[in-house]
C-alpha cells in the first residue's frame, strides 16, 4: 500500500498549532474517569486533516491577529471529533475505521464512545467560557450551539438517516451536506474572525467563503467513498453504497458532482477576491479541498 501524501506545507503550520492545542485541553490519560479521558484523547488526537481548525486560525490571519483564535479553532475540532464518534456508532453510519484506526466505539465500547462524545462536546462549550471574555463568549456559544443544533449537525445527520433509500432532489441534498458540514465549516470561519476583533464585512466574507468550501467538501468526501484510497482517506470505501446513503455521486452521477464540487470552491474564492495576500492561506486550502485525495 503507498502511504498518503504529506500535507502541503501552508496546512503543516497550522496543523502543528491545533494538535498542541488540543493536546493540552484534555484531561490526562491518568486521570479518573481513565476510560473516557483515554476515548477522549484517542479520537481528537487521532491523525486529521484539521481543517476547520485552520480554516479558524486562517480567518482570523487574515484580521492580523491569529493567537486569539487559537479557542475558537480548537472548538471546531472538539465538536467535530464529538460528531465522528456518533456518526460511527452501530446505530448511525456503523462504521468500524475512522481516522485509520479502529472507530472509538469498536476500542472502548458503545457506553465510553457515548461519554466520550459528550464529554468532548462539553469541553468545547466550557473552553468558549473559560479562553474568551463574557461578551465574546456568549456570542461564540451562540454560534456554536446553532452549529450543533437542529439547525446544524444535528438536524443534517437526522434528515441524513431518513433519506436513506430514497431518490431525494438535489436541493434536499445540498441542504444535509450543508448542515453536515458547511455550517461547522462556517462557524470555524466565522468564531475565529469574531475571535480576532473582524469587521462584520470581514464575518460576512469569510463565512461565505466556509461555507461554500464546506459544501465542496462534503460533495468531495462522497466522491472519495466512491473513487478514494483507504490508506489515504483512513477510512473504508464503498460505504455509502452498502449503507444505500443519499449522495452526490451516487443520485447524479461522478461527473455532475465533480463539477459542483468545482463550482463551489470557485465560489469560496470568489467570496474572499476582495482581500489581498493575507487570505493566501485560505486560497491555498479551497486548492488543496478542490483537489485532495483524503
Ligand atoms: C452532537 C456534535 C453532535 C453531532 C450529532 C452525528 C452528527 C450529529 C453529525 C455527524 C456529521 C458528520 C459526521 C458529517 C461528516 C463530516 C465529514 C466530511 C467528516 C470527515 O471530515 P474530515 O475529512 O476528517 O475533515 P478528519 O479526520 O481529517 O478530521
Amino acid at each position: 500500500m503507498t502511504p498518503p501524501a504529506a500535507f502541503p506545507s501552508f496546512l503543516v503550520h497550522y496543523q502543528a498549532r491545533i494538535a498542541d492545542a488540543l493536546d493540552k485541553l484534555v484531561p490526562a490519560e491518568d486521570l479518573p474517569p481513565e476510560q473516557v479521558h483515554r476515548a477522549m484523547r484517542y479520537v481528537l488526537l487521532a491523525p486529521s486533516k484539521r481543517v476547520r481548525g485552520a480554516l479558524a486560525l486562517m480567518a482570523a490571519d487574515v484580521c492580523g491577529n491569529e493567537e486569539r483564535a487559537a479557542g475558537a479553532a480548537s472548538v471546531a475540532e472538539l465538536i467535530h471529533a464529538s460528531s465522528l464518534v456518533l456518526d460511527d456508532l452501530p446505530c448511525m453510519d456503523d462504521a468500524s475505521l475512522r481516522r485509520g484506526q479502529p472507530s472509538c466505539h469498536v476500542l472502548f465500547g458503545e457506553a465510553t464512545a457515548l461519554l466520550a462524545s459528550f464529554a468532548l462536546l462539553n469541553l468545547a462549550f466550557r473552553t468558549l467560557t473559560r479562553v474568551y471574555e463574557d461578551h465574546l463568549a456568549a456570542k461564540l456559544v451562540t454560534l456554536f450551539s446553532d452549529t450543533v443544533g437542529t439547525t446544524g449537525l444535528i438536524g443534517g445527520q437526522a434528515d441524513d438517516l431518513l433519506a436513506t433509500d430514497q431518490a431525494i432532489t438535489f436541493e434536499r441534498l445540498e441542504r444535509i451536506h450543508r448542515l453536515k458540514t458547511g455550517v461547522l465549516f462556517s462557524a470555524a470561519a466565522t468564531g475565529g474572525a469574531l475571535a480576532a476583533g473582524a469587521t462584520p464585512a470581514q464575518v460576512h466574507a469569510l463565512s461565505a467563503y466556509a461555507k461554500n468550501l464546506g459544501l465542496a467538501f462534503q460533495i468531495i468526501d462522497d466522491l472519495l467513498d466512491v473513487e478514494g484510497d483507504p490508506a489515504a482517506t483512513g477510512k473504508g470505501t464503498g460505504r455509502d453504497s452498502t449503507h444505500r446513503k443519499a449522495t452526490f455521486p451516487a443520485i447524479f452521477g461522478v461527473e455532475a458532482s465533480r463539477q459542483r464540487a468545482d463550482e463551489l470552491v470557485a465560489e469560496a474564492l470568489a467570496a474572499i477576491a476582495a482581500f489581498g495576500p493575507e487570505a493566501d492561506p485560505l486560497r491555498n486550502l479551497a486548492r488543496f479541498v478542490g483537489c485532495r485525495r483524503r
